[in-house]
């Protein structure tokens, strides 16, 4: 959202690379053995796929919706993207066939956008192929500058491709990206009005500004300056290719929104990602309607025989879900294989802490809406949550999940984590399996947290670190590190062959099988090594560790007493800077 360190390549094809398939039978499946002396074999073994995993859901006591009948929760299959660029992307499935997005506050495709100050620009992108791990993404003109005064950001909103026009919607933000308020430092605290949308008649290539402002907006509010919105930050409804499974032809928008007189106030009530209620309005689509209020309704409520009533005033709008407190930025998409709904919210108060997301389903717009899952801490700070129609698979049951996380991860000395694995600033797509009530999900162990695994009680101690990096980042259980969770890794100090990392245990131990995983990122390999054991025996690694740290090499030998062993890097990749260990495992002889 704001502050970012700015990377600007997006990275092709690597995350197709790094991933393996999604549908790995169990732990470590091994290529041929490889005898390298007597007695000691060596081989390349798959590790399970990191995140997968079944996300918890956790609703607070006080949550208002009902749990869903036939949706169970969201399985994390561990399959993700890798780009590297701006955040805010919402695609939408033009009937060209490619996606068209709106971006912000990074760098996508070498170009730089930024909806912070007076020069506020939003970017637009076309996401050009069918493969989510693949995208190819490209600007389809400079980002568009358009003033926030008297606000102080403006930022993309609504973005919908129908029959060849794009509409890109923006909101305003104020006061400022960073405000103190009784010793906490909050990002961007207040939601102001949505000043219309600009038209593009060529896919993105020039278009024609907003006739509208955030002093003239679309909707009618606020009331004054600073005051709530309920149509904040409108997000189209995706019903597909060219909206083809709209009900009734009509574009529809959610807004997150609050009230004047609200009962539950707080600071940063209703900011860029933290509401009170959700909001609903709907539009025939057209150059000539688009920015004209009169063309629109509004949800109003239900009647008394709970039919959904529409409105032209926009003084009759009502919520369509209220959770006072826990709402946020909402997003929809119409799953044609299980004929509903699915919505995601984020609850992101206090804006720059951990955010909280729930996915809800309903069989129509107006509801009934029911909880599939609600995730507390969601990436630890994932945003911008919303399914893209053109990956979801027939059955409506594996979709890909499009968020950035972490633009904050040390604002008020809070520390993030990157969970799910994978994600990060900028755009992120994971692949998600929605569970039946009752459907079991195979579990696959992962053998560094098994507790056979004694490096876990050894001391770890490497002879450097990089800044940031421990040595127990090697025996932490999990085979992670950069560009994702560093903690989980040890990088030397620029070393390189000659880099050490010893495990030592108290008493003497029995080992016979090691399992070693290389630095996770593409510039840094062992190519070369020998394991020292304290017995005086060594072990020279067969052959180069893995690059990409999603297998291991496996050592298994005659079991030997040992109080430590040390791994002596002994030749690396020409690009390496400063070599490492993802995880290290140690067997004993009953586990060989
Ligand atoms: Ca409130
Ligand atoms: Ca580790
Ligand atoms: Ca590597």
């Amino acid at each position: 959202m704001k502050k970012q360190p700015i990377v600007s390549r997006v990275l092709l094809g690597w995350a197709a690379a790094a991933v393996v398939s999604s549908a790995l039978p169990v732990a470590l499946q091994g290529a041929e053995s490889r005898p390298v002396a007597d007695d000691i074999k060596q081989r390349i073994v798959d590790l399970p796929l990191r995140g997968y995993r079944v996300w918890p859901s956790q609703p607070p006591k006080d949550c208002p919706f009902e749990p869903s009948k036939e949706l169970a929760g969201i399985l994390f299959t561990g399959v993700h993207s890798d780009y590297r660029c701006g955040d805010t992307f919402y695609p939408s499935w033009a009937s060209d066939g490619n996606l068209y997005s709106p971006w912000t506050d990074g760098t996508t495709d070498g170009v730089r956008s930024s909806s912070g100050g007076e020069k506020a620009t939003t970017g637009n992108a076309v996401m050009i192929g069918d493969d989510p791990l693949a995208l190819q993404i490209k600007n389809t003109s400079p980002p568009q500058p358009a003033s926030p005064k008297p606000y102080q950001g403006r930022y993309p909103a609504g973005s919908l491709v129908y029959n060849g026009v794009w509409y890109y919607g923006t909101y305003c933000l104020g006061p400022s990206a960073s405000v103190k308020h009784e010793g906490f430092t909050y990002n961007w605290p207040v939601l102001g009005p949505m000043p219309g949308f600009r038209i593009s008649t060529d896919y993105g290539k020039t278009w024609t500004a907003s006739p509208l402002s955030p002093e003239n907006p679309l909707f009618p509010e606020p009331a004054k300056f600073m005051g709530p919105v309920k149509m904040g930050a409108p997000h189209f409804v995706d019903f597909g290719k060219n909206m083809e499974h709209s009900p009734d032809g009509k574009a529809y928008l959610l807004g997150m929104g609050a009230e004047e007189n609200d009962p539950k106030p707080r600071y940063a009530n209703l900011s860029w990602i933290s509401a009170d209620q959700i909001y609903l309005a709907r539009v025939a689509p057209s150059p000539q309607t688009i920015n004209d209020i009169k063309a629109y309704e509004f949800f109003a409520g239900h009647d008394a025989a709970g039919n959904p009533l529409w409105t032209g005033d926009f003084t009759k709008i009502k919520p369509l879900l209220d959770w006072n407190n826990n709402m946020g930025c909402a997003t929809a998409t119409y799953v044609p294989g299980l004929k509903k709904y699915l919505m995601c919210v984020t609850d992101g108060w206090p804006t720059c802490a951990k955010m909280n997301s729930y996915i809800l389903e309903a069989d129509r717009l107006t509801g009934p809406w029911r909880l599939v899952v609600y995730m507390k801490d969601f990436g630890d700070q994932a945003y911008f949550l919303n399914f893209p129609s053109k990956f979801i698979s027939p059955d409506g049951k594996t979709l890909w999940l499009c968020y950035s996380a972490n633009f904050a991860p040390d604002w008020n000395g809070q520390k993030l984590r990157i969970d799910p694995p994978g994600g990060r600033y900028g755009l992120c797509l994971h692949e998600v399996r929605l569970l039946s009530p009752g459907e079991t999900v195979e579990q696959k162990p992962n053998p560094f947290a098994s507790p056979e695994n004694i490096a876990r009680n050894a001391k770890a101690e490497a002879n450097s670190a990089h800044p940031g990096y421990r040595a127990e980042g090697a025996i932490d259980g999990q085979a992670g590190g950069y560009p994702g969770e560093i903690s989980e890794e040890w990088a030397s100090h620029g070393g390189r062959a000659g880099a050490s990392l010893t495990l030592s245990w108290e008493k003497p131990q029995s080992v016979s099988r090691l399992l070693l995983v290389d630095r996770p990122n593409r510039l840094d390999q062992i190519t070369g090594a020998t394991i020292q054991f304290s017995d005086g025996s060594e072990i020279e690694i067969a052959e180069p560790l893995p690059d990409d740290g999603t297998k291991a090499l496996e050592i298994a030998f005659a079991p030997k007493t040992v109080t430590s062993l040390t791994v002596k890097v002994t030749k690396v990749k020409e690009s390496t800077l400063n070599i490492g260990i993802s995880e290290i495992a140690v067997f004993g002889p009953k586990d060989r």
